[in-house]
């Protein structure tokens, strides 16, 4: 009988100690709840990038000794494999393949030819994706044959079809591994999008063959296609995820497992509070900077400048540029036609290719740090003036706290504050800059930063980092420091931007198309009050969308100080819905059902044996129960008791959740009633 209640969990990713996109969020922020569930029998195996791998993960041997035996025995026939800790929090240990190394390549044709025998994939020349994708399967392949038993219980969960060669040949070859296959994407759906389909109108027509191979990804969809149908459980990160891939790869999912976050709370409010104060503070030295020569009483960074922005991979159409520059353009009209004395600076960032920062951006940063280094010895001078003068009670002559030199420089620095030009509306030197779809429209719509423009925009085509001189700030700190993202995706699987804004209290919008838009509405009666604003791309005409989205912006302009407060109160408390500490409970079920499907005898006598602890005569523990996380008891999700006992009727296909109890805030004068969908 195979040991069920000591199963081993393999967790495969192709980023695994290897940051690509947002599933590097997934497993890295999961990472501390799988650990306290599975201990030392929790793995993730994924490529070898040294680059990453050497400053992430600490090398050393695996506990267990089935899985250290099968690494010996694949090291010997030449494959390199690394095996450590990854350095994150939870510490879980990790296998790195090595698909480049002489023995992998040697094997790719050869592996090429048995796929193709084995499941009728092609895999032609000159798809490096895809070799690359087939040498990790084959690998990851060779390491759960040799880990096999008849003693063992083991569970492989990929992740996203570059790791969905293995569940095909575990299934193929009737490997005993239960498995789990969430796509997090679908390819064929995000190629769609981004051309000009109306995929949700089409999406039950499709000739999916006909439109992946005249994409070019006929292969790689045959990959996902064969991984989602031949994975033990197969799921996705949201209901509309689930929709898509009913349709696109023809098999309705099992269930739907969100994606969480790792929640740190502050134990007060204000401790996030003074921290949006602290980067705001900081964004507006780079505001400076970058619009240097064009504040007057209009441009009031103090009090009347609220800063907006999207960030992400830069899917033009998908992650909803398009839509966010429109309505930006829209708002713009309308904050002048009301005489608004409010200025929106609005920030575009999403990695493009580039050369180098431009030297307008840089020199702008120059000129200010210039002023401010000036002005700071001018006033050290004034003050130890007047420190001296009434050291000797002596009276103080206004008229020569400033010398002449002091004058000059001064005059000088002014002077150099003056520019010809309109402030860039990008930062950086853009390697394509005549075809770039983002400066193409802030072209044809006029948005050049003139005085007039109550809309600002820069576009920073890089991701942010503390170490750049322009901008030089992390991503987490940038968040904090603005009023609101804005996510208006067409495609979007889940969304972490929008979900990270939560958990640091900063309101944002985002769309009924989006995994996590869907998930909100679920979730809570009026996800507005909460400071989730949710535009409608189903229903609504783009221009009615366009419409929606600057409506909410323009209300937000109209927010004082205080109700931004409270909002971002608000916001914040909705955190603990986000949790992985709620939202993993439906990666346990998915492992279950996973055992279940693979191993249906050995599971029902571990099922029937389970009420009775034979030894103690108690109630024994529920399978894989997870250890209590720190700080459990104050979560207000379901109880294990009720967990457990519904874990049996199934996985959630709807994102529907037990209710939550939210903390209470006192100093939210204008907190609306606890309004969760139950
Ligand atoms: C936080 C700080 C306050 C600051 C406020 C500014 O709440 O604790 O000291 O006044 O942010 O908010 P605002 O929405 O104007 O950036
Ligand atoms: C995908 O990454 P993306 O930004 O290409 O996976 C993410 C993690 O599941 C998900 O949040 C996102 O919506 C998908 O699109």
């Amino acid at each position: 009988m195979r040991d069920i209640r000591n199963s081993l969990l393999f967790e495969c990713s192709w980023e695994v100690a290897n940051k690509v996109g947002g599933i590097y969020t997934v497993i890295k922020t999961k990472a501390p709840i799988t650990s306290q569930e599975y201990g030392n029998r929790f793995y993730m195996i994924g490529p070898y990038n040294p680059k990453q791998a050497n400053v992430e993960v600490e090398q050393s041997d695996l506990v267990d000794v089935h899985s250290n035996d099968a690494v010996k025995q694949m090291r010997d026939e030449g494959f390199n494999i690394i095996t450590g800790r990854w350095l994150i929090e939870g510490a879980p240990q990790v296998i790195l393949l090595d698909i480049h190394n002489h023995t992998a390549n040697a094997a790719l044709n050869s592996w090429k030819a048995q796929l193709w025998e084995k499941t009728k994939i092609p895999s032609p020349e000159g798809d490096s994706e895809m070799d690359d994708a087939i040498k990790f399967g084959f690998m990851a392949y060779r390491f759960f044959t040799l880990i096999g038993d008849k003693n063992l219980a083991a569970i492989g969960h990929f992740h996203e079809w570059q790791t969905g060669i293995s569940p095909v040949l575990i299934k193929t070859d009737l490997l005993p591994i239960a498995t789990v296959f969430p796509p997090h994407a679908t390819l064929l759906g995000r190629y769609l999008c981004a051309g000009d389909t109306d995929f949700y109108n089409n999406i039950r027509h499709f000739d999916v063959d006909a439109e992946a191979g005249k994409r070019g990804i006929y292969n790689r969809y045959c990959v996902e296609r064969a991984a989602a149908h031949s994975a033990d459980v197969f799921t996705t990160v949201s209901n509309i995820t689930a929709y898509e891939a009913e349709h696109l790869l023809k098999r309705k999912p099992d269930g739907v497992l969100p994606n969480g976050l790792n929640v740190v709370k502050f134990s007060a409010t204000h401790e996030f509070q003074n921290l949006h104060q602290k980067s705001k503070l900081k964004i507006n030295e780079f505001v400076r900077g970058h619009f240097y020569g064009h504040f007057d009483k209009h441009f009031d960074l103090e009090n009347n400048t609220l800063y907006f922005f999207t960030a992400g991979r830069y899917e033009y159409r998908n992650k909803g540029l398009d839509l966010f520059i429109e309505s930006l353009s829209r708002l713009n009209e309308r904050l002048k036609s009301c005489n608004s004395p409010i200025t929106v600076v609005a920030f575009i960032i999403a990695p493009a290719s580039v050369n180098n920062f431009s030297v307008e951006a840089l020199k702008g940063q120059a000129i200010i740090k210039q002023l401010r280094e000036s002005v700071g010895e001018i006033t050290d001078k004034i003050s130890s003036k007047i420190f001296n003068n009434a050291l000797r009670e002596e009276p103080i002559d206004l008229a020569s706290l400033l010398d002449e030199k002091d004058k000059i420089l001064l005059k000088r620095r002014a002077l150099s504050l003056k520019r010809a030009n309109y402030p860039p509306i990008v930062t950086h030197n853009m390697n394509d800059d005549a075809n770039d779809p983002v400066l193409n429209q802030l072209r044809r719509l006029h948005m050049f930063n003139a005085n007039s423009d109550r809309v600002k925009v820069v576009f920073y085509p890089e991701f942010l980092n503390s170490n750049n001189p322009v901008l030089g700030m992390d991503y987490e700190d940038f968040v904090r420091g603005t009023h609101m993202g804005v996510f208006p995706s067409y495609y979007e699987p889940w969304g972490y931007t929008p979900s990270e804004c939560t958990v640091l209290g900063v309101p944002s919008i985002t769309t009924n198309l989006s995994g996590f838009g869907c998930f909100m509405e679920d979730t809570i009666i009026c996800p507005e009050d909460y400071g989730i604003y949710i535009v409608d791309r189903r229903l609504k005409s783009v221009d009615e969308s366009v419409n929606q989205l600057a409506d909410i912006m323009f209300s937000y302009c109209k927010k004082t100080r205080r109700q931004r407060i409270n909002q971002r109160n608000r916001t914040e408390r909705l955190g603990d819905i986000l949790d992985w500490k709620r939202l993993g409970i439906e990666y346990v079920k998915a492992r279950h059902f996973a055992l279940r499907r693979r191993y249906p005898e050995d599971m029902q006598t571990y099922e029937s044996n389970l009420d009775l602890d034979h030894s103690s005569g108690k109630l024994s523990r529920p399978l894989s129960i997870p250890g209590t996380p720190p700080g459990a008891d104050e979560l207000s999700g379901p109880n294990n008791d009720t967990f457990y006992s519904n874990l049996l009727a199934g996985l959630t296909v709807s994102s529907e959740l037990p209710g939550v109890r939210l903390q209470d805030d006192d100093d939210d004068d204008l907190r609306p009633p606890i309004n969760l969908k139950m």
